[in-house]
């Protein structure tokens, strides 16, 4: 703990002023005047991040990482979360439970304190590394301000307490009940709808953090049931913590060598857990989290593993000769490709940066982890030679790879054929309008789509690729074959960003990336492979959310005169009870069947078209989806796609 500060208790001023995006005449007055929850209801976002979907689910977590923080302190064995079907929440916890009795100084009890103010944390001495002063870290206040009513049961001491808040006030204060066996928290709440846009809960969004949550911090069980609909329910529980991570996102890989290995050490307060294994892929997926908070941006968890990892593996490669003298080193990317790993910090007092506060700051980090791998990954390599061997040879056989992609795209660029400038590709049909911003590229399947959409556009803004056949998988084949391809280059020149090292998003040649394929099975095929395209080569337009998936009627109704579209089996009954009887039904089968106009007007047109943004809700469900319906096991892909039949269409696969 030598050069650690002292966890800071934060006061609530300090904090007003480091949340607040003030006016710099912002001052006392001001803040007297959002006392207590108030700013919370007055600028949610300001605590939670959004007010749509994302804040709402925050809400679950922000409580249950308070009864991850008894998991943490070595308490709490148990967290169950209950959907019920008002979309209200219960989460019960066998933590130490709230404490009741009058907090000093604030002559309230500790559960009033804990729910009615700000980052109550330090009023309790708080110790250890806690999840909940992290990265939202808000407290279960905010759950409770945003909340039209909020219930909190305490087992405690032997005795059963409860209080009851509605929009932040108490409205019934704290009541012994009588006495219980029981120790924990129960906290039920019902989210406000004057405050959120989105009332309605994701079971996949809950099961996703909650999963990951129980891959974090193993032993720990937490369950999820959803007491809409049919009943769905899960149960989280995972003694092997992170090594079952790392085998849960390599389960539809092929792994190199069947243990996955796996490194934990405290020190000084610190704990650094780390579980890696080699397939046969040839992508890197890399995890990181410090205090089980996603670091997406890396930081120094992140660097440290990498920096040791190509140190050690070089070492051991030449002191056991593996690699001629003359040749080089390998580079990071070399030893990491096929690389899937985890990496989980628990410290005292994280420091998060970066865009989205998802980067570890705390430099000392760094040399924790490196001296870890170093030693304990060396030790590996001498005790286990036949993995020591296997990764050589991925290592190497990645190091050729890289020297082959980079002649592929060193001749490609010589001979122009990835640059704008030479000439774009000849089937794609440009808009006029230079600025980027108010441009969009239609990405069509064929030629006979492509020619209807080339006469129904708008061709001030709007652009046509057409692409003929089956698109590359590029999932399966490395990048100079990928380059290979006549429709894979078309694609790249035609958005002009370049990929891998060379990807630059300033140059992105429109704003808006429309994929539109049919409304069947091979349409959808077809846009599976496009979003893996995107999904390999140009992650970073997805992420920033420039893909789009057209979204074509399914059946044209039309009576009389009367003519109208529908874009779902519902919205079709839906219009064949209005119009009445003798209506006439079309289903469109393909793009082709409609003329330019209807497709203008149905699919294309901004004022009355339905487009669905492609977004990455989390990359490593992300990676899992696009390796079982990419990657090489039919049997995986099919048993998939029928698990997921209903959801697939959400997530546009
Ligand atoms: C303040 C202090 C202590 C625990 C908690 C709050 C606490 C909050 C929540 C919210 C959901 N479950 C919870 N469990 C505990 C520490 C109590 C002590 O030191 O005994």
């Amino acid at each position: 703990m030598d050069n650690l500060q002292p966890e800071q208790p934060i006061s609530e001023n300090n904090e007003t002023t480091e949340n607040f995006n003030k006016p710099s005449h912002y001052g006392a007055d001001d803040i007297q005047v959002l006392e207590g929850l108030e700013p919370v209801r007055v600028r949610p976002a300001m605590y939670i991040g959004s007010t749509g979907e994302s804040g709402l689910h925050h809400l679950v977590f922000e409580v249950v990482d308070n009864s991850i923080d008894e998991a943490l302190a070595g308490i709490c064995t148990q967290v169950d979360v209950t959907i019920h079907k008002d979309d209200s929440i219960t989460v019960v916890d066998n933590g130490r439970g709230i404490p009741t009795d009058i907090v000093p100084g604030e002559n309230k009890s500790g559960v009033e304190v804990v729910m009615t103010i700000l980052h109550a944390g330090g009023k309790f001495g708080g110790s250890g590394y806690k999840v909940s002063g992290g990265l939202h870290g808000v407290g279960v206040s905010c759950v409770n301000a945003l909340s039209e009513r909020l219930e909190v049961t305490v087992y405690r001491d032997g005795r059963i307490s409860k209080m009851a808040f509605e929009r932040g006030k108490v409205v019934e204060p704290l009541t012994d009940l009588g006495p219980t066996d029981k120790r924990g928290t129960k906290v039920w709440f019902k989210p406000d709808n004057q405050i959120f846009s989105e009332t309605k809960y994701q079971y996949e969004i809950l099961s996703e953090r909650l999963r990951e949550l129980a891959f974090l911090n193993k032993g720990i069980k937490i369950t999820l049931k959803d007491e809409r609909g049919d009943g769905t329910e899960d149960v989280f529980h995972y003694e092997g913590g992170i090594v079952q991570f790392v085998s849960h996102l390599n389960q539809n890989k092929e792994p190199l060598h069947e243990q996955v290995i796996y490194i934990d050490v405290k020190k000084d307060g610190i704990e650094t857990e780390i579980a890696f294994q080699w397939n046969k892929s040839y992508s890197e997926d890399i995890y990181s989290f410090a205090n089980n908070i996603n670091t997406r941006e890396g930081g120094s968890h992140l660097l440290g593993f990498k920096s040791a990892l190509t140190r050690v593996i070089n070492k051991y490669v030449r002191e056991k000769k593996l690699l001629k003298e003359k040749e080089s080193n390998f580079s990071g990317e070399d030893v990491r490709e096929g690389l899937t790993a985890v990496i989980s910090v628990k410290l005292p007092n994280p420091q998060f940066e970066g865009q989205t506060k998802t980067k570890l700051g705390n430099p000392e980090i760094k040399n924790i982890v490196e001296s870890i791998i170093d030693e304990k990954f060396g030790i590996f390599l001498e005790e286990t030679p036949d993995t020591g061997k296997v990764i050589f040879e991925k290592s190497l056989s990645a190091s050729k790879a890289r020297d082959a992609a980079k002649k592929a795209r060193d001749d490609v660029r010589r001979k122009g054929l990835l640059d704008k400038m030479s000439s774009l590709p000849g089937k794609l049909a440009d808009c006029s309008e230079k600025d980027p911003s108010k441009c969009e590229l239609y990405i069509v399947e064929g030629d006979s789509a492509g020619g209807s959409a080339k006469q129904g556009r708008d061709r001030h803004y709007q652009a046509i690729l057409p692409l003929r056949g089956k698109v590359l998988n590029v999932q399966r084949v490395r990048t100079s074959e990928a380059l290979k391809n006549e429709e894979i280059r078309t694609l790249i020149t035609a958005l002009g960003t370049g990929i891998d090292e060379d990807f630059d998003i300033s140059k992105l040649r429109y704003d808006k990336i429309i994929i539109m394929t049919d409304a069947d099975v091979d349409g959808a095929h077809i846009r599976t492979l496009i979003l893996t395209f995107f999904y390999h080569f140009m992650r970073e337009l997805i992420m920033t959310g420039h893909v789009y998936i057209a979204q074509p009627p399914l059946f044209k109704l039309k009576k009389n005169k009367n003519e109208k579209y529908a874009y779902s089996d519902s919205e079709r009954d839906s219009i064949i009870n209005e119009l009445g009887d003798n209506v006439l039904i079309q289903r469109y089968k393909g793009l082709g069947e409609m003329n330019p106009e209807q497709l203008w007007e149905t699919t294309m047109d901004p004022a009355n078209r339905f487009m669905k943004q492609v977004s990455l809700h989390d990359k490593f469900v992300a990676d899992e989806i696009f390796h079982t319906l990419m990657g090489d096991d039919p049997k995986l892909r099919r048993a998939f796609i029928e698990s997921h039949a209903s959801k697939v269409k959400n997530l546009d696969i």
